[in-house]
C-alpha cells in the first residue's frame, strides 16, 4: 500500500529518504542529542546541566516514538479495524524516559551516548518528575493497560484529562502531620506531550433544555468551553505499535468578556474565562469518607460542581472525537457498535451514556430504540469498588443545573416518563413485568434515590447503559453480582456481569524497576527478554531451578542490593540509616481505614513493647526487621491523617531506643509515588496486603511485590486470593476472618460488644500505652483509637490475634533463608497470570471484539 496515490506531492525518492525514520546508532544519539541541546533548548555544552540533558535526551528519545506513532495510525486509519477506547480520569504514568527506552529497546546505545556527552544514564533519569495525575491503584492500572495495549499491537486509545497539577506532593511536619503541596509538574516542559492546538471541541454547561418529543430535545444557552488534545505516545514493548493517550485541556472559548472589560471592570472580564481554565486544573482527590459529607455539608458544593463538570468536559470531548474519527469512515452510525468499543474506567465517565443518547436523538435525529440499542453496545463498564461510601451519586438539582438535558434523558432511561420501557430497555421486557407488583425492587433499582435531595445512582446508570458489566478480581466480581447489582442480574441474567482480574505491566514493574532481577531470569530461562516479558507464564521454567544453590545464591543477593539501593535512597532523602541486614517489611498504598494501615501500626507497637519486656539474651532471638509504610491520605481525611501521625511518632520513638533498635526499626517514606514504588518494591522480603476481608476489589501492588519475589503477607481478599492459587497457598501468609463471617461480626459489635480487655487484651495493651502518650501526647489518637473502641467497623479487634500469629510465622519462616529464597523464586515463578497483557487480551477478546493491527515492519 504504499503506491503513488500516497505521494501527493514532490519528488517520491526525497520523501522516501527522509521517512527512513530515526537512526539509531550510537553517533547519531549523539548527534541528535547534542541537535536538540542548540536547537530545542538553545542551550551548549558550557551550561548544561542533569537537567538541561534529561530534556534532550527526552526530545531525541521523542522523534523516535513521534515516527512510530505515526506510522501506527496511519496503519490504524487504513485498516479500520474495531477501535477501543479506555475512558479514565486517571493516568498514573510515572516517568517516561527509561520506559521508553527499554520499550523501544535503546537504552543501552542511549547509555553509551550519554555517557560519551559526559552525563549518567541514571543520574539523568532521575530529574525526570513523574506525571502523576491520578491517585492509586485505579490511575495506575490504566498507565499498565495502555502500555500493554500497545505491547500487544490492539488498536487501544486512552482519554483523559490534562491537569496542570497532579497528585499533592505530601509533606511531613515535625510533629508527624501530612501537610500537602501543589505538584506543578508542567512547571518544566513536557516532552511526552504534543499538543494538537487544531484538534478542539466545545463543550456546553447550563442553558436549558426544551422536549421536542417523546424522546427528542434541544439544548441552548449557558457557558461553551474549548477543550483542546494534547497527545502522549504509547510505545509498545518490543515493537512499533505506539498507541495514543489523549488528554484534554480546557480553554475559554472566547479569551474574555469585552463589555465588562470595555466598562472597566477586569476582574469580570475575566472571570468566565477563569472558570473555563479551572475545569482542567486540578486532580480531584476521592473523599471516600461519609462523616465528611455529614459535618460540613455544604463546603464541597463548588468543589463539586468543579468535579461534575470536569466528568462531562472528558466524556462530551472524548465522545465528539471517536464519533468524528467514525464518521470519516463514511459509515451510518447504527454501525458504530462494530467499529467502537468504550471501556468506562469505573463509573467517572457514565455521563457518555446520556451524551451519546443526546447526540444520536437530538443531533442525529434516530429514534429511542435505535439509540439506546447503539448505546448498549458501544460501552462497557469496570466497577471498582463495593464500599457503599465510594458509589458515586450526584445530587438532581445539581445535574439540572450544569446539564439539564441530561437529566431528561437519565430520567427517560430510568423509565419515569416511558412507562413501557423502564430501564432504557428497548424490548417489552421491564422490571415491573418481569417482577409483577414488586415495588421495593422498583425502588433499589431506580436510577434516582429518592431523598432530600434526590440523586442519580452513576452504577446503576453504568450497568444498564453497558454491553458487559466487571469487576477485577474474582471474589470482587462475586461480590458486585450479589450485592451492589444483584437485582440488575437477577433482571438481565448473569452473563453480562463478568471478572477480568487485574494485572499490572512486567515491563515497568520488573524489567525497570529490577534490572538484575531480569537480567538473571533471562540468562536462567535461556530466552530472549523479549520473549518472556511478552508471555510472563513462561516465568514457570524458573521452578526447577529453586533447587539449585548457586542460583539461589544469585537471587539472594540481587535482593540484597535492592534493599542496599533503598537504604540509599533513605540515606540521602532523610539522611537516616537503615540497616540492610533485617527483614524488609513495606506497606505501601492510598491510607484508608479499610486497609487498615492502623492494625500494622499497632502490630508493631505490640512487638516493640514485647521487645522492651524482654531480656538483652531473648532480644537476641527476635528476627530483626525494618518496617516501611507509605501513602498519601485524602487532605480532608481525618482519620487517615492521625494514622500517619501515629505512625511517625512511634517511628521517633522505636528508632531512638538503643534496647530494640538492633531489632526494629520503622520508617515513614514521605510523597509515596510511582518512581518511589519501582525502589521500594524491588527490596522487601514481605509485604502487607491486610484489608478488611471483602473491601479490596483487587489490589495490583501485591502483584509487583510477588513479582520481585517479595512474599505476601495478607487477608483473604481480592487478588491475594488468585496470588495464592497461582503460587500455593504454602508460600503466603494469610490471616483474618473471611468475607462472609464479616456481616455477622459488625452486628456483633454494634448488639452484643464484648469489652476489649477481654476480647483482645494483646490489643488493649497496645491501644493502652498509645493513651498513656508512650509516643506523643496523651490525647492526640483518642479520636482513632475510639474508631477501634466503638463500633470497629473494621474488624481490627477480630483480626488482630491472629494478624499477630501470621507475622510470627513470617519469623520463623524467615528464620531458614535458604527456604525462604525458595518460596521468593516458587513465587515470582508462578506470577505469569498477572501480566497485564493477559488482562487487555481478555477485554479485548470477551469484550471489545478487536484484534492486534501490527504495524508492517516493511519498509
Ligand atoms: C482501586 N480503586 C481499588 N480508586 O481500591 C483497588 N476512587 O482494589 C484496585 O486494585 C484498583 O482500583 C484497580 O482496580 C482506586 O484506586 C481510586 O483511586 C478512586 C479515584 C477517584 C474516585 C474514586
Amino acid at each position: 500500500a504504499t503506491g503513488k496515490e500516497h505521494w501527493p506531492r514532490g519528488e517520491e525518492e526525497v520523501w522516501q529518504a527522509g521517512l527512513r525514520g530515526v537512526d539509531q546508532d550510537v553517533p547519531s544519539i549523539t548527534k541528535s542529542i547534542v541537535n536538540h541541546v542548540q536547537t530545542s533548548l538553545a542551550r551548549q555544552a558550557y551550561n548544561l546541566d542533569d537537567l538541561g540533558a534529561y530534556q534532550a535526551a527526552a526530545l531525541s528519545v521523542r522523534d523516535n516514538l513521534l515516527v512510530n506513532w505515526n506510522e501506527t495510525q496511519l496503519n490504524y486509519t487504513r485498516k479500520n479495524p474495531k477501535r477501543a477506547y479506555y475512558l479514565s480520569l486517571e493516568f498514573l504514568m510515572g516517568r517516561t524516559l527509561d520506559n521508553a527506552l527499554l520499550n523501544l529497546g535503546l537504552k543501552e546505545q542511549y547509555r553509551d551516548g550519554i555517557k560519551k556527552l559526559g552525563f549518567s544514564v541514571e543520574d539523568i533519569l532521575d530529574k525526570e518528575r513523574d506525571a502523576a495525575l491520578g491517585n492509586g491503584g485505579l490511575g495506575r492500572l490504566a498507565a499498565c493497560y495502555l502500555d500493554s495495549g500497545s505491547s500487544t499491537e490492539l488498536p487501544l486509545w486512552g482519554y483523559g484529562l490534562r491537569y496542570k497539577y497532579g497528585i499533592f506532593q505530601q509533606l511531613i511536619s515535625p510533629e508527624g502531620n501530612q501537610l500537602e503541596a501543589p505538584d506543578p509538574w508542567l512547571d518544566n516542559q513536557n516532552p511526552w506531550e504534543l499538543p494538537r492546538l487544531d484538534v478542539t471541541y466545545e463543550v456546553r454547561f447550563y442553558g436549558h433544555a426544551e422536549r421536542l418529543s417523546d424522546s427528542r430535545g434541544v439544548w441552548q444557552g449557558g457557558q461553551e468551553v474549548l477543550a483542546v488534545a494534547y497527545d502522549v505516545m504509547i510505545p509498545g514493548y518490543g515493537t512499533k505499535n505506539t498507541n495514543n493517550l489523549r488528554l484534554w485541556e480546557s480553554k475559554p472559548k472566547r479569551g474574555f468578556d469585552l463589555n465588562s472589560f470595555n466598562a472597566g471592570n477586569y476582574e469580570a472580564a475575566v472571570a468566565s474565562s477563569n472558570s473555563a481554565d479551572a475545569i482542567t486544573s486540578l486532580l480531584y482527590v476521592p473523599v471516600l469518607h461519609l462523616l465528611i459529607e455529614i459535618l460540613i455539608p455544604s463546603s464541597s458544593i463548588v468543589g463539586k460542581e468543579l468535579r461534575l463538570k470536569q466528568q462531562y468536559f472528558w466524556t462530551a470531548a472524548s465522545l465528539a472525537d471517536i464519533i468524528r474519527r467514525f464518521k470519516q469512515q463514511g459509515k451510518p452510525l447504527k454501525e458504530l457498535p462494530d467499529f467502537v468499543a468504550i471501556q468506562l474506567n469505573d463509573t467517572h465517565p457514565t455521563l457518555a451514556i446520556p451524551e451519546l443518547m443526546r447526540i444520536l436523538l437530538d443531533e442525529e435525529d434516530l429514534n429511542w430504540e435505535q439509540a439506546w440499542s447503539i448505546v448498549t453496545n458501544v460501552f462497557f463498564y469496570t466497577n471498582h469498588t463495593v464500599l457503599p461510601e465510594a458509589l458515586e451519586k450526584w445530587p438532581v438539582p445539581l445535574i439540572e443545573h450544569v446539564l439539564p438535558r441530561h437529566l431528561q434523558i437519565i430520567y427517560d432511561i430510568t423509565g419515569i416518563n416511558k412507562a413501557v420501557a423502564p430501564l432504557g430497555s428497548s424490548s417489552k421486557v421491564t422490571v415491573e413485568r418481569k417482577f409483577p407488583g414488586d415495588r421495593d425492587r422498583l425502588a433499589r433499582m431506580s436510577l434516582i434515590e429518592e431523598g432530600q435531595p434526590k440523586q442519580v445512582r452513576m452504577a446503576h446508570l453504568a450497568a444498564i447503559g453497558s454491553r458487559k458489566v466487571n469487576g477485577v478480581a474474582e471474589l470482587h466480581s462475586d461480590l458486585v453480582r450479589t450485592t451492589i447489582l444483584k437485582d440488575f442480574v437477577e433482571f438481565e441474567g448473569s452473563s453480562k456481569y463478568s471478572n477480568v482480574t487485574n494485572g499490572i505491566t512486567p515491563r515497568r514493574w520488573l524489567d525497570q524497576c529490577n534490572p538484575e532481577l531480569s537480567d538473571l531470569i533471562t540468562k536462567t530461562l535461556k530466552l530472549d527478554k523479549v520473549v518472556w516479558l511478552k508471555d510472563l507464564t513462561k516465568l514457570d521454567g524458573l521452578l526447577e531451578f529453586t533447587e539449585d544453590a548457586a542460583f539461589r545464591k544469585e537471587w539472594a543477593a540481587i535482593k540484597q542490593r535492592n534493599k542496599e539501593r533503598l537504604a540509599n535512597y533513605v540515606q540521602t532523602t532523610l539522611g537516616l540509616t537503615v540497616r540492610t541486614d533485617a527483614m524488609f517489611d513495606v506497606q505501601i498504598k492510598r491510607l484508608h481505614e479499610y486497609k487498615r494501615q492502623t492494625l500494622n501500626i499497632l502490630g508493631v507497637i505490640h512487638r516493640y513493647l514485647t521487645l522492651k519486656g524482654q531480656t538483652p539474651e531473648e532480644r537476641k532471638k527476635a528476627n530483626p526487621r525494618v518496617v516501611f509504610f507509605a501513602g498519601k491520605a485524602a487532605p480532608a481525611y481525618y482519620i487517615a491523617k492521625l494514622t500517619i501521625r501515629l505512625i511517625v511518632n512511634v517511628a521517633r520513638v522505636i528508632n531512638a531506643d538503643p534496647d530494640t533498635k538492633d531489632y526494629l526499626q520503622l520508617y515513614f517514606l514521605p510523597d509515596y509515588s510511582v518512581s518511589l514504588a519501582e525502589v521500594l518494591i524491588p527490596a522487601s522480603d514481605i509485604s502487607q496486603h491486610i484489608s478488611t476481608a471483602g473491601t479490596e476489589a483487587s489490589g495490583t501492588s501485591n502483584m509487583k511485590f510477588c513479582l520481585n519475589g517479595g512474599l505476601l503477607l495478607g487477608t483473604v481478599d481480592g487478588a491475594n486470593i488468585e496470588i495464592a492459587e497461582e503460587v500455593g497457598e504454602s508460600n503466603v501468609f494469610f490471616f483474618g476472618h473471611l468475607t462472609p463471617a464479616v456481616e455477622d461480626l459488625r452486628y456483633q459489635h454494634l448488639y452484643h460488644p464484648v469489652p476489649l480487655e477481654e476480647k483482645c487484651p494483646a490489643l488493649h495493651r497496645v491501644l493502652e500505652q498509645v493513651s498513656a502518650g508512650l509516643f506523643d501526647d496523651a490525647d492526640i489518637y483518642e479520636p482513632l483509637l475510639n474508631t477501634i473502641r466503638q463500633n470497629d467497623y473494621y474488624l481490627l479487634t477480630d483480626d488482630f490475634d491472629s494478624y499477630i500469629a501470621a507475622l510470627a510465622m513470617v519469623d520463623e519462616a524467615y528464620a531458614d533463608k535458604e527456604e525462604w529464597t525458595k518460596k521468593s523464586i516458587r513465587t515470582t515463578a508462578k506470577m505469569g497470570k498477572f501480566s497485564s497483557d493477559r488482562a487487555i487480551l481478555d477485554y479485548a477478546e470477551s469484550f471489545w471484539n478487536i484484534e492486534p493491527i501490527p504495524v508492517s515492519t516493511k519498509k
